[in-house]
């Protein structure tokens, strides 16, 4: 199905569209700070405006350091940190380099941590949690630890904006039926292509200035609002955290107008008295999760608002969206972006997709980049139906994956934790439907003695990131399995946990 030549606005013909224009995202960026150093780019709390010009040299003196402490094209660096001008100039330099960003979840623990790192092997890891050094060092001595100030000495000049389109940019750790986080690995093309869609799609222009509260270490923040706005030459204005209050103040400070987030972000706007104050946006996103069709209508019922849903994914950035002209269907995530081509196959159907926003494969996984792709085409394990107006619904997974608040989090990697719990013998861990998270963690467990409300919550909290603690626990004397062993998860008795 490439229907998207609906998102294009009526002066452009589908042949002169074209995704890949500035070659890298990097030397895109620098032609814009170049062009109009003066222009503000991003705003944080502390820094206040930085301007095209403070990024170009920040971005310079950073990828100096950089090289300085051993980083040559195609290294990895690792950053981890709370949104800043600073982490931007950071992730630039990397950029500029030719090396490969790998950005990583701020809430990782120890284990997480030294995954990442044994795995993708960064030359330097810039972070901001104190405890991370010792984590990284554990994993590996070599890799040089740094803060985000990166206080690291300055070397010599160095070659910039080398990079090419096919070069990698970013590793996206996302994980799979193993349970082991895998390495996407995206190169400038990919990621410039998705960004260069959404310029169109959305009609993003120098003129827009977005509220960008989500986290820059997943493709949703990072991805989307900061690749967005440094490709269009726009503006960004960074909220560390996601607070209500703060979301509507900087809508009426900075005369913003945009706004993206997940649904739990929009189901608490709503309940905001003041959450009319979106009305004043040009555009408000929802994605990483279902929005719910009464959350959509009930927005738009307070604030005016018709919230733009769309659909995308670490291994190929954006792919879907409801056009910005025309019907934004509630339960639905729209049509095709510009270059990407969808098809459904197998029953239930799969969700497969193509285009230059596709990224080549895993890092280092020769066996699971074989399944990923069929013909050429990505396997998204979404499950999908297309209506008569062409408009695509995900109707369901094929995967294992429970979507928190946005994070995605991968059932086995709980289970693999849980088990390691001296009293638990088996467990399936599940999710389960909420209003506020959309989906909750929930374990089911078999265990030598009665297990108490906090106890898997804070075994599993001290070892992985928060948000995959379970919500919940719930004791079973047998987990129902079929005649092969396999736990059947459908047959577990969810309706104990409402
Ligand atoms: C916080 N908590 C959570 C989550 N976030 N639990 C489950 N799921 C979560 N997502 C826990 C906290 O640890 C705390 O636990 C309790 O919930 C209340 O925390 P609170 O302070 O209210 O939460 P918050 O810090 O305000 O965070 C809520 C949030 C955040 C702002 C919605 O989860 C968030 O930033 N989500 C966005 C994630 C994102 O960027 N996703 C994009 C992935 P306790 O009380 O026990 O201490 S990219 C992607 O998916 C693709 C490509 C795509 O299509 O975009
Ligand atoms: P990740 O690869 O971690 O970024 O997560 C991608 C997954 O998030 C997709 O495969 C979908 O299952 C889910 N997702 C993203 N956007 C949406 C959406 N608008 N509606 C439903 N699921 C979504």
């Amino acid at each position: 199905m490439s229907s998207w030549h609906r998102h294009l606005p009526s002066e452009l013909e589908p042949a002169e569209v074209e995704l890949l224009i500035g070659g890298s995202l990097s030397s895109t960026w620098v032609a814009r700070w170049r062009e109009r150093p003066q222009d503000a780019v991003i705003h944080d709390p502390e820094r206040g405006w930085i301007r095209g010009q403070e990024l170009l040299e920040q971005s310079e003196t950073i990828a100096r350091k950089l090289a300085h402490a051993g980083v040559e094209t195609g290294d990895r660096v690792l950053l981890s940190a709370a949104s800043s001008s600073g982490l931007v100039a950071a992730h630039a330099a990397v950029l500029r380099l030719g090396a490969v960003v790998m950005p990583t979840n701020g809430a990782y623990k120890a284990e997480e941590v030294a995954h990442v790192v044994t795995d993708a092997r960064p030359k330097v890891a810039i972070v901001e949690h104190r405890e991370w050094a010792e984590w990284i060092h554990a994993a590996d001595p070599n890799v040089v630890v740094t803060s985000p100030s990166v206080e690291l000495e300055v070397g010599p000049r160095v070659p910039l904006d080398q990079a090419q389109s096919d070069m990698p940019a970013l590793i996206g750790y996302t994980s799979g039926t193993t349970g082991r986080p895998k390495g996407a690995v995206l190169s400038h093309g990919n990621l410039l292509s998705s960004v260069r869609g959404l310029e169109i799609a959305w009609r993003w222009t120098v003129d827009d200035t977005l509220i960008l509260a989500l986290p820059l270490f997943h493709m949703h923040g990072l991805g989307v609002g900061l690749h967005g706005t440094l490709t269009v030459g726009a503006k960004t204005v960074l909220l560390p955290e996601f607070d209500v209050g703060q979301v509507l103040d900087s809508i009426q400070e900075f005369d913003a107008t945009m706004f993206f987030g997940v649904p739990t972000m929009y189901g608490r706007l709503l309940e905001s008295p003041r959450s009319n104050e979106l009305k004043k946006l040009r555009l408000c996103v929802s994605g990483s999760a279902p929005l719910a069709a009464e959350l959509h209508h009930k927005i738009y019922q307070i604030t005016g608002q018709r919230v733009l849903e769309r659909y995308g994914m670490t291994e190929t950035a954006m792919l879907v969206s409801n056009p910005y002209e025309g019907e934004r269907r509630p339960g639905s995530v729209g049509f095709p972006l510009p270059g990407v081509e969808i098809r459904l196959e197998g029953e239930p159907a799969e969700i497969q997709v193509k285009g230059p926003n596709v990224f080549g494969g895993y890092w280092e996984r020769p066996t699971e980049n074989v399944d990923a792709f069929i013909d050429g085409w990505f396997r998204t394990g979404d499950l999908g139906a297309i209506d008569s107006d062409g408009y695509l619904s995900i109707v369901g997974r094929a995967k294992e994956l429970i979507i928190s608040g946005g994070f995605n989090v991968y059932p086995r990697e709980v289970e693999d934790v849980i088990l390691e719990y001296e009293p638990i013998q088996e467990c399936a861990v599940v999710g389960v439907p909420d209003d506020e998270w959309g989906e909750i963690v929930v374990a089911f467990v078999v265990a030598e003695r009665e297990i108490g409300p906090e106890e898997i919550k804070n075994f599993v909290g001290d070892r992985l990131a928060h948000y995959k603690r379970p919500r919940k626990t719930f004791r079973l004397e047998m987990l129902p399995r079929n005649a092969l062993g396999k736990v059947q998860k459908h047959l577990l008795p969810k309706e104990l946990t409402t």
